[in-house]
């Protein structure tokens, strides 16, 4: 499984360019994410070089593929960052995610919202935070889904899990309280043991002055190389 975040990058491949690349944007930002070609995974810079002005996007939220859109070539958004490249797409649709120029059906298979009270998943993600240091983990679950992300029949379960101890609307405060947290949290067997492990995030046992912790949560869930597996995209800020 691959890990996208949204926030840096994560990518593993400056692969020479082939052909045919399929980029990756992500829709509120235009934050160009690069592209795979043949199940490669091409960096921003690179593949930003080759994508051209009209490519055509399909565009996804969470689960559901929505309209398609064209897009102008990347470019470097000087006055923010100029490492960053941005595509400026000519459609947002609402509640889209992440666009796609790729021919395959990027949604795959769909998450489904799944009831983030269990106790199963509080116990997940409480044995989780106890093993990387929290004493008494005061377990917050945002958002838990249910997807079959390798294709074995079998589904995995992605826990969204954040407190920092602040009210419900809270913006992430400026400095980490001792046991707080922000993880995404993916569940699934291994070896014929159900195991919880980080696909993104950060934990504090400890208190942190002004180190300006983050949120991560899943955007979307997506086979974004074409290779019948799908990519948990994480975003992060
Ligand atoms: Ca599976
Ligand atoms: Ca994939």
């Amino acid at each position: 499984m691959r890990v996208i975040v949204t926030v840096g990058s994560l990518w593993i491949c400056a692969c020479a360019l082939a052909a045919e690349l399929h980029p990756i944007v992500e829709v509120e930002s235009g934050y160009f994410f690069g592209a795979t070609t043949g199940g490669k995974w091409i960096k921003a810079a690179p593949a930003g070089k080759s994508v051209t002005s009209g490519t055509t996007y399909r565009i996804y939220s969470l689960t559901e593929q929505l309209e398609e859109t064209k897009g102008s070539k990347p470019a470097a958004l000087e006055d923010v960052c100029p490492d960053t490249l941005s595509v400026s797409l000519s459609a947002k649709p609402k509640g889209g995610v992440i666009a796609v120029a790729a021919p395959w059906n990027a949604l795959l298979r769909k998450s489904r919202v799944a009831d983030a009270t269990q106790q199963i998943y509080i116990d997940a993600v409480r044995d989780f935070l106890k093993g990387r240091g929290i004493k008494e983990p005061k377990v917050k679950i945002k958002r838990a889904l249910r997807v079959d992300l390798d294709g074995d029949g079998e589904d995995e379960v992605l826990l969204s899990a954040t407190n920092y101890f602040g009210a419900e609307d809270e913006e992430v405060p400026s400095s980490s309280p001792p046991g707080s947290y922000s993880v995404v949290l993916l569940r699934r067997v291994v070896n014929g043991k159900l195991k919880a492990q980080v696909v993104a995030g950060e934990i504090h046992p400890d208190a942190k002055h002004f180190d300006a912790p983050n949120y991560y949560d899943v955007t979307a869930v997506l086979d974004l190389d074409g290779d019948g597996k799908l990519e948990v995209i994480v975003h992060s800020g």
